[in-house]
């Protein structure tokens, strides 16, 4: 009998901004080409796609958008990626993803709109792939603005961030037990982050057979 090949695993990292995800993102993939595995980076908003050139317009406030709107473009912008995800897992690759879903919904239901409760804003990702593993880069305010402070887009001001802050932290008590969400001190300087990222990842390195599984199971 052929030997089946294992799946890649899907690893998503998240945080507020500043909190170093694309810099240590960065680094995860050159761990793996280092050891000579198959991965491919991902990115949430991917503003390459005309739907990303719609989040793109309105996060750098080119655009004014309904926010329910710009909510559901969020989530389309990862359903139009999610079958090529797909793809890359089961053809062996690891995918490491920045931002996915959980940014999501932490940014939205962080606008405490009505009508967009943080089950609203759960919704149309229902079904996507679900990351094997996420990492959420936790980043103290103090640190955050110690890095720089923050750019010129919508919701890149400490107001903001810090309700994000607060639904990440629903979030990774919803996500329970701790098998598939951590939080990793983002305070820390960048190859003790980065080592403890590859420590998490380590387990999941050599892809799995487990099936691909959907949200929110
Ligand atoms: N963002 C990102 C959302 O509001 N919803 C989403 O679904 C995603 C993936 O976009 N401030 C927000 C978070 C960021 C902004 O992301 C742009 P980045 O990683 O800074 O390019
Ligand atoms: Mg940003």
């Amino acid at each position: 009998m052929p030997e089946r090949k294992p799946r890649g695993a899907f690893i998503v990292v998240e945080g507020l901004d500043r909190s170093g995800k694309s810099t240590q993102v960065a680094l995860l993939e050159q761990r793996f080409k280092a050891e000579g595995r198959p991965v491919r980076l991902a990115k949430f908003p991917d503003r390459a796609t005309p739907i990303g050139k719609m989040i793109d317009a309105y996060l750098r406030s080119q655009s004014e958008m309904d926010d329910h709107a710009v909510h559901l473009l969020f989530s389309a912008n990862r359903w139009e990626l999610a079958q090529s995800i797909i793809d890359s897992l089961n053809a062996g690759t690891t995918v490491i993803c920045d931002r996915y879903a959980f940014s999501g919904i932490a940014f939205s239901a962080a606008k405490n709109k009505p009508g967009m409760s943080y089950e609203w804003c759960r919704a149309p990702d229902i079904g996507l792939p679900a990351p094997d593993l996420t990492l959420f880069l936790d980043v103290s305010p103090e640190k955050a603005r110690e890095r720089g402070g923050f750019g010129a887009e919508r919701y890149e001001n400490a107001d903001m961030q810090e309700r994000v802050q607060h639904v990440f932290e629903r979030i990774g008590v919803e996500m329970g037990d701790g098998s598939r969400w951590f939080a990793v001190d983002a305070d820390q300087e960048q190859g003790a982050v980065t080592d403890e990222l590859w420590m998490r990842i380590q387990p999941h390195a050599q892809g799995t057979e487990r099936p691909i599984q959907r949200l929110w199971e």
